[in-house]
């Protein structure tokens, strides 16, 4: 209880200063267009992928009637490079389409949309949930704790089930993908890749690297898909996973990290985590000074 509330405390602490520096959310003028701009229309869209084409930044999707703009029909659609590399064929979606004053259609927002993967999202956000709410005061999971399931979806919209990793040692952190404070997710991101590296030459097997957005509502399985891409990470062992944000909510509340919007700027802690593979945390590092080596170090072999 008492290591609880000291690290809340701590946390909190981190927060006030955080507070200072700010961790902004870039939306401004300049910024990377996310959503309408001036003259374009917006409607809700929902269909199959046909096929992706990433050189060229396309998807063809076989989508049904748009309500006041189109029937159902095949047609190309603009998307950003992490959507088209996400992208699969045969996948059913729902996006937001703009339509710009010349009549190109984009696409962005971009969710799997199959019965079978929301079912399941859906069953482990509810259990999440209620554990959370049955834990109460006593969610916060420390060092010794197991940490809790869950079911979320990776930079490639596949449904990742925390029994996927499993007798794997996990290490594990939360960022999000327009994190602009260089020392905080885009630090984080880079010991993260570090850390991997470190493991990988000291021929650690079994081990699993997991980046969990704070940010659901913007980073989507193909933002993060991007995010990944741009920094050439080797996701072969390295997901990033996105969700509901009640289930990133819960697994804030559990693994004691404050995410909290005040307007346009996402104030938040850090933590990274590492778990054995029986799900245990068997160590942690609040703040972004810890070492990919102290980690590495940890790992078993
Ligand atoms: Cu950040």
């Amino acid at each position: 209880m008492r290591t609880n509330a000291a690290r809340r405390l701590a946390a909190w602490a981190a927060l006030g200063a955080l507070l200072a520096g700010g961790c902004g959310r870039p939306g401004g003028d300049g910024a990377a267009p996310a959503g309408a701009v001036r003259g374009e229309r917006e409607f809700a869209l929902t269909g199959e992928v046909v096929s992706a084409d990433r050189t060229r930044k396309v998807l063809v999707v076989r989508h049904n009637a748009v309500l006041g703009y189109m029937p159902a029909m095949t047609m190309e659609f603009a998307v950003s490079a992490g959507d088209a590399a996400a992208a699969s064929a045969g996948e059913r979606i729902r996006a937001r389409l703009f339509v710009d004053a010349a009549g190109n259609p984009r696409l962005e927002d971009i969710w799997p949309d199959d019965k079978v993967s929301l079912d399941s999202i859906d069953a482990g956000s509810r259990m999440l949930h209620q554990d959370t709410i049955e834990k109460g005061k006593e969610a916060y999971r420390e060092v010794g704790d197991t940490v809790p399931d869950f079911v979320l979806l990776d930079q490639n919209g596949r449904v990742a089930n925390s029994a996927r990793f499993r007798g794997k040692q996990v290490m594990l952190n939360f960022i999000y993908s327009r994190c602009p404070v260089a020392d905080m997710c885009p630090l984080s991101t880079a010991k993260m890749m570090q850390a991997q590296k470190l493991a990988k030459a000291a021929g650690i097997r079994d081990v699993e690297f997991v980046s969990i957005t704070l940010d659901p509502a913007h980073d989507t399985p193909g933002v993060l898909r991007e995010y990944a891409d741009e920094r050439g990470i080797d996701t072969s062992n390295f997901s990033f996973l996105t969700g509901p944000e009640s289930a990133i909510r819960d697994l804030l509340t559990q693994f004691g990290v404050i995410a909290e919007f005040r307007g346009d700027i996402l104030d938040h802690t850090l933590a990274t985590l590492l778990i054995d593979g029986k799900g245990r945390i068997t160590w942690r590092a609040d703040g972004s000074q810890w070492q990919p080596s102290e980690f590495v170090g940890r790992m078993t072999r």
